[in-house]
């Protein structure tokens, strides 16, 4: 991008026509842009159009002496785009007109020395199931040490609160409604007869014109592996992969954390006793020193802790002999966990022999919360499957040496957040004419901003869930009903504020998470102000992602056996 201005205050830029007429970058990178850019002469720049440029442009500037709202008219589409830059002269803005010039993206995201990445993903990992975020049974001294000497959120999260959509959406860089993966499988889940609405299916394969960042990444010329669960496709390699250990569509290994692991790709002659979980360590340990001289990226995936909770037996002993703690206590899970600390405890290790680790990043992520049944989020509330915040709040760290400081942020985070980050990192191009509805991480892991508010304002997160997901058995204590862990719904967390739309019933519930991080007490009523500002976001959100809204009633539902479940339910919970 080129502009150069003494006397413009803002410039509208359609970036394929700006730049080299290919390119297209998001509208929050846009606004993000703006923010960065502009707030040296806008003081207060609300950027409306956060979605599809192609649907819904509806830019709205609101500056220090006035609102200027620009709205495209479907027929003048292209001329609208051809609009690069809208002059305004520069008395409608406050202080003084200020030379700018544009960041190009290209070269802003540039390195003359790229670092590795390596992105430790773990399945249905907890945010209480490390000792760093307070574990009283877990042991994680690698995680721990790794978190410590860098920066570590708090309030990072999943954009699903279940495996599939999570990871296409990490992989993505778009939130569900984009790639249409809502759930595991496209089949209803639960009894019919307590589903009121019939369930958005979706796909169950990410769209393979995707672009990935794992393709943006090769093309930067990064060795790229994925090691553990996919899930999203049969085979990972054509979504930007050199190298794939394990990944398949399946969840999970078929039989377990134990071989034979059937036809997952380079698990196929696992030794017997092999827990795999070392086994993925290893093979990083492996991947890593054959590309040492190379730029890599590695997409660690680690089927645990997902089901079967199976130990590693060695380290039942040693877990049996512990007192258990009050938060945690499971002992099959403290192994898998620990299997996975020691695993990253040898790749440092690698890295450090080959005299690599400090030009490797290292990030720690979760794909949802903990397993209900098995572990314990506590003070959240819900587990994997719920959209309260044990449901999609994960840990999230990362440890970048000579970039990064030892450092803890209260910043909401999300999943989409991790695709343009990595293009960063690496100097990757993002793809062309692809949403992408992140926004890059590295300007806050290098305490350049503070927050990644916009216009002045926490930017919104989003979740959408059209589908339904029944309860774990004999597990319901913190979820909405005991039949669901969830039903078909909407959620957005903006600053302290979260607000949950249920569509069976029009329900609303609105939580304070700074005064109530439990989620304990839905004050929708006590704040309408604060509920129309919040629907009215999503409602656009919504309309611009084009996210579908289940609304035909299912034929199937009794609500006689749905409440007789329900009570039968809570009886059988009452008498525990
Ligand atoms: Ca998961």
């Amino acid at each position: 991008m080129f502009a150069r201005y003494s006397d413009v205050a803002i410039y509208l830029i359609k970036p394929g026509i700006v730049k080299d007429n290919t390119r297209l970058i998001s509208a929050t990178q846009i606004s993000e842009l703006f923010v960065l850019q502009g707030a040296q002469f806008c003081r207060n720049i609300q950027f409306i159009s956060a979605g599809n440029w192609d649907r819904l442009p509806i830019i709205r500037f609101v500056t220090c002496r006035g609102t200027i709202v620009l709205q495209e008219k479907t027929t003048h589409r292209l001329l609208f785009f051809c609009l690069v830059l809208f002059l305004i002269p520069s008395d409608v803005f406050c202080d003084q007109p200020t030379k700018i010039e544009l960041p190009n993206f290209d070269q802003a995201t540039s390195s003359t020395t790229p670092p590795n990445i390596l992105l430790v993903f773990l399945d249905d990992f907890g945010w209480k199931d490390t000792s760093y975020m307070g574990s009283d049974f877990y042991e994680t001294p690698q995680l721990d040490k790794l978190a410590n000497d860098g920066m570590v959120f708090t309030n990072a999260y999943s954009c699903s609160a279940n495996c599939a959509p999570a990871r296409a959406s990490l992989l993505s860089g778009q939130y569900t409604p984009r790639h249409q993966i809502y759930n595991v499988g496209t089949t209803p889940r639960g009894k019919a007869e307590h589903r009121r609405l019939e369930h958005i299916p979706g796909v169950k394969t990410l769209d393979p014109k995707i672009k990935t960042w794992a393709h943006q990444l090769q093309s930067a010329g990064y060795t790229t592996a994925t090691m553990g669960k996919w899930h999203l496709s049969d085979d990972p390699i054509p979504y930007g992969f050199d190298l794939n250990v394990g990944g398949t569509h399946s969840g999970g290994p078929p039989k377990g954390y134990y071989p034979p692991h059937g036809k997952a790709p380079n698990l196929e002659n696992a030794p017997q006793g092999e827990y795999v979980t070392d086994r993925l360590s290893d093979e990083a340990c492996k991947f890593i020193t054959a590309n040492q001289e190379n730029p890599w990226m590695l997409y660690l995936t680690h089927f645990a802790v997902h089901t079967p909770i199976q130990a590693k037996k060695e380290l039942v002993g040693k877990y049996e002999a512990k007192k258990p703690g009050e938060l945690h206590d499971n002992v099959k899970m403290a192994t898998m966990i620990q299997a996975v600390d020691d695993g990253v405890g040898k790749i440092v290790t690698t890295l450090e022999k080959l005299g690599i680790r400090e030009n490797t990043v290292i990030m720690f992520f979760s794909d949802n919360g903990g397993y209900g049944p098995a572990t314990d989020m506590d003070p959240l509330k819900g587990y994997k499957g719920t959209y309260y915040e044990g449901g999609i709040r994960v840990p999230f760290f990362v440890n970048w040496p000579g970039v990064v400081k030892p450092s803890k942020t209260i910043e909401p985070i999300i999943g989409v957040d991790i695709y343009p980050t990595l293009c960063e990192i690496s100097g990757a191009k993002l793809p062309n004419n692809q949403i992408g509805d992140g926004l890059s991480l590295v300007s806050l892991f290098k305490g350049k901003r503070a927050n990644l508010n916009l216009n002045g304002e926490p930017r919104a997160l989003h979740w959408h869930f059209p589908a339904y997901l029944q309860s774990y058995r004999g597990v319901h204590d913190e979820q909405r009903d005991p039949l669901f862990r969830s039903r078909p719904c909407s959620a957005i967390r903006k600053g302290n504020w979260k607000l949950i739309q249920y569509f069976e019933s029009g329900d609303i519930e609105l939580f304070d998470l700074k005064n109530d991080l439990g989620e304990k007490k839905n004050v929708a009523q006590s704040n309408p102000a604060t509920v129309d500002r919040l629907m009215n976001e999503m409602k656009i959100w919504q309309s611009q992602t084009d996210a579908a809204i289940p609304s035909a009633p299912n034929p199937k539902f009794d609500e006689a056996k749905e409440k007789a479940a329900i009570r039968q339910r809570n009886q059988a919970a009452d008498k525990q």
